[in-house]
């Protein structure tokens, strides 16, 4: 491996303790059959799977409390946690394959206890057509997959929000989020009130996904470590059908495959979430592999002539 070769442990981490629909457990497998090991290393990556976290299994339970299966998220985010934080130590660029989001407590935690470590900037993409800012007294669902940035952010049950040791995890400024569509009455107020930088459709479709991007990617420098958060529900459901939460009005193919090159384009990406993959709604592992398209654009396959 020569020095400048980036080496990518994937984690997959089979669970959707946090969602709404069973069926993200499966999101790791497809990514695997839908061959990312193989397309990143075409791309001159040296990639090793670390296989699977273990957790406890989904015992599908109504919300206590304002949460659903507490205990059990806790267990599968602390495992998520201490899996990226070693493959950072490693020296690798930890991919995570969810599962649903709110394993992103787990890895954006240990990827900010690393910078930290580092003295490294933080930058977090997050790709969603939610904006997952509930809290226990307002979430409509009582789903944790609703709740991951505003657990990083310090609101939430201290048993998620102390993941890593250090609360909050991030602070609200480091965080860009893109393509969203579908915030709740409670959350919308909260994410004003706390201040997080929101690029939504509306937005996107007024000044563009270029601007936009150039927006949220502005202060990115050599010292900046990206981590992208990327829910696959953050895609216009035409293109991907294979998720539990699906919001019309996202990025078509092209937008999304921008997005994607503009990030690869900083050079800095150095995390990844691929999260709320749902096979069970899936046709023929089409979202999979379209997932597996983008993130080979995130890593640098461009479709620029210049
Ligand atoms: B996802 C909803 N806001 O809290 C809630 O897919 C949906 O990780 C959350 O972005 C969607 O239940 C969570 C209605
Ligand atoms: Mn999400
Ligand atoms: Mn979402
Ligand atoms: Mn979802």
């Amino acid at each position: 491996m020569s020095p400048t070769t980036r080496s990518v442990a994937l984690v997959g981490v089979p669970t959707d303790i946090g969602a709404g629909h069973r069926g993200s457990s499966m999101g790791p497998e497809a990514l695997r059959v839908a061959r990312l090991a193989e397309r990143l290393s075409k791309r001159g990556m040296h990639v090793i799977d670390r296989g699977n976290v273990t957790g406890p299994l989904n015992p599908w339970l109504p919300p206590t409390n304002g949460y659903r299966h507490l205990d059990e998220a806790v267990a599968w985010n602390t495992a998520t946690h201490e899996a990226i934080y070693g493959a950072l130590n490693d020296g690798h660029l930890p991919i995570m394959l969810g599962g649903d989001h709110c394993l992103a407590i787990g890895s954006i935690s240990a990827v900010a206890r690393y910078c930290r470590d580092k003295g490294k900037k933080l930058r977090v993409l997050w790709l969603d057509a939610h904006a997952d800012f509930n809290t226990s007294n307002i979430t409509p669902s009582g789903n944790i997959h609703g709740m991951p940035v505003a657990c990083l952010c310090g609101h939430g049950p201290e048993a998620l929000t102390g993941i890593g040791g250090t609360t909050p995890a991030i602070s609200p400024d480091v965080i860009r989020q893109i393509g969203i569509r579908s915030v709740d009455e409670g959350e919308k107020r909260l994410v004003h009130e706390v201040g997080i930088d929101i690029y939504d459709m509306r937005y996107i479709d007024e000044i563009g996904i270029k601007a936009a991007m150039e927006e949220a990617l502005a202060g990115v420098d050599d010292d900046t470590h990206l981590h992208v958060s990327f829910d696959v529900d953050f895609l216009d459901p035409s293109i991907a059908p294979g998720v539990g939460t699906t919001v019309r009005g996202g990025p078509n193919y092209r937008e999304a495959q921008l997005v994607m090159e503009m990030i690869a384009d900083t050079g800095r990406v150095g995390s990844l979430d691929i999260v709320e993959l749902n096979p069970a709604f899936d046709k023929r592992n089409q979202t999979a592999k379209l997932a597996v398209e983008l993130v080979e654009s995130l890593f640098g396959k461009s479709t620029l002539m210049r």
